[in-house]
């Protein structure tokens, strides 16, 4: 098993551990990104979340690429509203809520144009959709299955809004037992100031929810992931020595007081 880092990760370096690791791209839908949707209906610019598509376009492109796992999630409700709480349903002022028509079908309902990813970031055919009622990805959803059936533990994090959904599911993430690294260019907000701070918050406390770092950083380790798989598969005879040497391996990853590479997150319950 090859290990690369991303080297300048906040607070520490963080490991990206190759066939264990995967990308979660967090409710890119057009209700949010798209101006007429549910995010302006709230009072938003929605203008303030484009940013992030581009640079996310790179980074999935390197991490398909890379053969690492890409999980989209999105933020909805069946028609009949019936997994839809009256606190989320009544909350705020809003000119617009969950269900009513809108510029894109019935805002945020399963099934309708705006609920869907923007076209930037359609998944590709094969990739995980995981289909949120809540604003954390693991609530009510397949996640924990979906992860624990590919081996994933650790997660790369990007998506909309920072301190909403990405936020919720890297403590979820967290509490279950996944490393985390949120992807600083690669997250947005409608609110500067949240940004910064949210962004801030997952990896103060020497990394009290994760991590976080630069796009360019993780998809340089990615591509250094890759490259070490590639040289560990072209040379059996090494691989088998470093197989004959594991317990050596074992005890000096025994040393290290941040990642361990023998972490398994708690098979939970939702
Ligand atoms: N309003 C807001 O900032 N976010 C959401 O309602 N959902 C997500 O963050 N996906």
């Amino acid at each position: 098993m090859s290990t690369a880092s991303v080297s300048d990760a906040s607070p520490t370096p963080f490991a990206v551990p190759a066939g264990k690791t995967a990308l979660l791209v967090i409710d890119m839908q057009r209700d949010f990104l798209l101006p007429g949707g549910f995010g302006e209906s709230l009072g938003n610019d929605v203008g303030m979340l484009r940013g992030v598509i581009e640079p996310l376009m790179t980074l999935i492109a390197a991490a398909r690429e890379s053969g690492v796992p890409v999980i989209h999630t999105r933020e909805g409700h069946l028609p009949d509203l019936s997994d839809c709480p009256p606190a989320k349903l009544n909350r705020g002022a809003p000119s617009q809520r969950i269900g009513d028509p809108g510029a894109f079908g019935r805002i945020l309902i399963r099934g309708e144009y705006g609920h869907d990813i923007i076209d930037e970031l359609a998944p590709v055919e094969g990739e995980t959709i995981i289909d949120k009622p809540g604003k954390g990805a693991f609530y009510a959803t397949e996640l924990t299955e979906v992860l624990e059936a590919a081996g994933i533990t650790t997660l790369l994090v990007t998506g909309v809004t920072t301190e909403v959904c990405v936020h919720t599911s890297v403590r979820e993430a967290n509490d279950r037992g996944y490393e985390c690294l949120v992807v600083s260019d690669c997250v947005g907000s409608y609110f500067p100031e949240f940004q910064r701070v949210g962004l801030d918050m997952i990896a103060a406390q020497g990394g009290i929810f994760g991590w976080t770092a630069p796009s360019e950083s993780v998809i340089t380790a990615l591509r250094q992931g890759q490259g070490q798989e590639r040289s560990l598969r072209s040379d059996q005879g090494q691989e088998r020595s470093l197989r004959s040497d594991q317990g050596q391996e074992r005890s000096l990853r025994s040393d290290q007081s941040d990642q361990s590479d023998e972490f398994v997150p708690v098979p939970s319950s939702r």
